[in-house]
């Protein structure tokens, strides 16, 4: 009898500090990104929202704010996932050097061979310590999805190797990698935030961008950017983002399956991007746009290589190498 008591009181001490139960919770939460509801970014948020609207009986609800209806760029979004205005977010590197300085080792060009590498390191413990590393700017990142890799496209030439490229004023992501990364290649790049590139592009203030596939066909760039060429020049990760406020907040359940089902969700965001890269390719090159497949990949890798001296006293050899030599 006494030893079933004190079981029945081990019972009630573990439900009492297990927080609020989930089965109380409940809550709607904004879940935003740049792109528009045909990315692959969004088509991964609606498998989320789905996912966990399911698995919680309607207890969270996630709404979805696609094409920068939440901030001009990914910059200002990220800054309302810290203040809590927002919370989830899908997002490049791009900016987020300047709230977890870390994260930027991945965005060294010619870094990662292909996508099987690309999984292994952002799966696997390298990944996993640098999403923890945002906890520090009060960031919950929850798990890596994808933008893909990146390609040069321009109104003016067509660029099969680095030299074509020289002068080229290009707009790219406010990321100080990338900005010396196209420096030391020759051409002119310009930070600047997603929301106002397309403008930029239309008025001329820059002749061209980098981004991968699915954003240059998601955005509908084949009248104002003629020439695309393949350079996959650098893989895109984009750690998908929590309010660390709004995470805080959920029972202990509900953390572990936002968690879980955001591994899940990126699985499936990045197959459909990378299986509807080649269609949309075809389709770009029938809207008259120029695609250079055979591009000379070395010259842009040798040209761009002096950046990993430059950056060599924030980033150790050791972990570039622990990257590119994954196994
Ligand atoms: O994350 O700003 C960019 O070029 C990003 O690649 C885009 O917003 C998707």
């Amino acid at each position: 009898m006494k030893k079933v008591l004190v079981f029945g009181l081990a019972v009630l001490m573990a439900i009492m500090l297990a927080g609020p139960a989930a089965a109380q919770y409940k809550a709607t939460m904004k879940l935003a990104s740049t792109q528009s509801m045909d990315h692959p970014y969004m088509v991964g948020a609606q498998k989320f929202a789905d996912l966990i609207k399911e698995r919680t009986n309607g207890r969270i609800e996630i709404k979805l704010y696609p094409s920068n209806q939440l901030g001009k760029g990914e910059r200002e979004m990220t800054e309302g996932i810290q203040q809590g205005a927002i919370d989830l977010l899908v997002t490049s590197t791009g900016p987020l050097g300047g709230f977890s300085p870390s994260i930027n080792i991945l965005d060294f060009p010619f870094l990662f061979r292909d996508n099987a590498h690309v999984d292994l390191v952002m799966d696997g413990p390298i990944g996993r310590k640098l999403l923890d590393d945002f906890e520090k700017a009060n960031i919950k990142a929850l798990s890596f999805w994808e933008n893909g890799f990146r390609h040069l496209t321009n109104a003016k030439v067509s660029v099969k190797k680095v030299d074509d490229a020289k002068g080229l004023k290009i707009r790219t992501m406010e990321n100080k990698v990338h900005l010396a990364a196209w420096k030391e290649a020759g051409l002119n790049p310009t930070p600047m935030a997603w929301g106002e590139v397309y403008t930029a592009l239309q008025q001329k203030v820059i002749d061209g961008q980098e981004n991968p596939i699915a954003v240059y066909y998601a955005s509908k760039f084949w009248d104002v950017q003629k020439n695309f060429s393949l350079t996959a020049h650098v893989y895109s990760p984009s750690p998908f983002l929590m309010s660390k406020k709004t995470f805080d907040a959920m029972p202990k359940e509900d953390q572990e399956l936002f968690v879980k089902t955001s591994y899940e969700a990126g699985t499936f965001q990045r197959k459909t991007n990378r299986d509807a890269e080649e269609a949309k390719i075809q389709e770009i090159a029938s809207k008259g746009v120029t695609v250079v497949r055979d591009v000379d990949r070395e010259s842009f890798k040798k040209a761009m290589a002096p950046i990993y001296d430059q950056f060599s006293s924030q980033f150790s050899k050791a972990d570039i190498e622990a990257i590119m030599n994954a196994k």
